[in-house]
C-alpha cells in the first residue's frame, strides 16, 4: 500500500471554481485508490491562518504557511490539493521550489474576472464593487496569471466544462 505524494497547487480568482475542481478530484483519487487531502484557502483561513488578514504581506504568509503544510501532506504520501488564489507569482514559485522537480503540479483556473465576478457566489465582488471590502483581487488587489502552470483549465464564456470534467484533465495528467 505505497502511494507518492505530491502537491497538486490550484491557482485562480474568487469564483473561479478552485474548491469545486478540488473536491472532484479528490472524490476521483479516492476511487482510484489515493489518498488526498484538501487544504482549502477559505477553510485554513479560520484556523491556522486565522491570523492573517488579506493585505499583501499576509497573502504572502498564508500561502507559504500553506505551501509547508502541503509539503509535510506530500513527504507523508498524500497527493495535496491545495486552493488558494495564491495572487503572486513569486509565492507559488516558491511553494513549486519547496519540492522535488516533478511534484509540484500548478493548475490554472483561467476563468475571465466578469465569469467569475458573473457568478458572484457569496456576493463579495459586489461588494467589493461598493467599497465595502478592500483590496479584493481582481478588483483593486492584484492577480498575475502563471505562465508556466502544468495544466490551464479554462473557461472564458461562461458555459464552462463540469468540475468533474475538468479534474479529469488533472487525473489524467502524465
Ligand atoms: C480575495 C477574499 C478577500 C479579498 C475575502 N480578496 O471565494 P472565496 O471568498 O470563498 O475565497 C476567497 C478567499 C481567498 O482566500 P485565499 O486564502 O485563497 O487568498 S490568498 O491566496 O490571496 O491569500 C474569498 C475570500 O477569501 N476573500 N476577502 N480581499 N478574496
Amino acid at each position: 500500500l505505497q502511494q507518492r505524494g505530491c502537491v497538486i497547487w490550484i491557482t485562480g480568482l474568487s469564483g473561479s471554481g478552485k474548491s469545486s475542481v478540488a473536491c472532484a478530484l479528490s472524490q476521483m483519487l479516492y476511487q482510484r485508490g489515493k489518498l488526498s487531502y484538501i487544504l482549502d484557502g477559505d477553510n485554513v483561513r479560520h484556523g491556522l491562518n486565522r491570523d492573517l488578514s488579506f493585505k499583501a504581506e499576509d497573502r504572502v504568509e498564508n500561502i507559504r504557511r500553506v505551501g509547508e503544510v502541503s509539503k509535510l501532506f506530500a513527504d507523508s504520501g498524500f497527493i495535496c490539493i491545495a486552493c488558494l488564489i495564491s495572487p503572486y507569482k513569486r509565492d507559488r514559485a516558491a511553494c513549486r521550489a519547496m519540492l522535488p522537480t516533478g511534484d509540484f503540479i500548478e493548475v490554472f483556473m483561467d476563468v475571465p474576472l466578469r465569469v467569475c465576478e458573473g457568478r458572484d457566489p457569496k456576493g463579495l465582488y459586489k461588494l467589493a464593487r461598493a467599497g465595502k471590502i478592500n483590496g479584493f483581487t481582481g478588483i483593486d488587489d492584484p492577480y498575475e496569471s502563471p505562465l508556466d502552470a502544468e495544466i490551464v483549465l479554462q473557461c472564458n464564456t461562461g458555459d464552462c466544462s463540469t468540475p468533474r470534467d475538468m479534474a479529469e484533465k488533472v487525473v489524467l495528467l502524465p
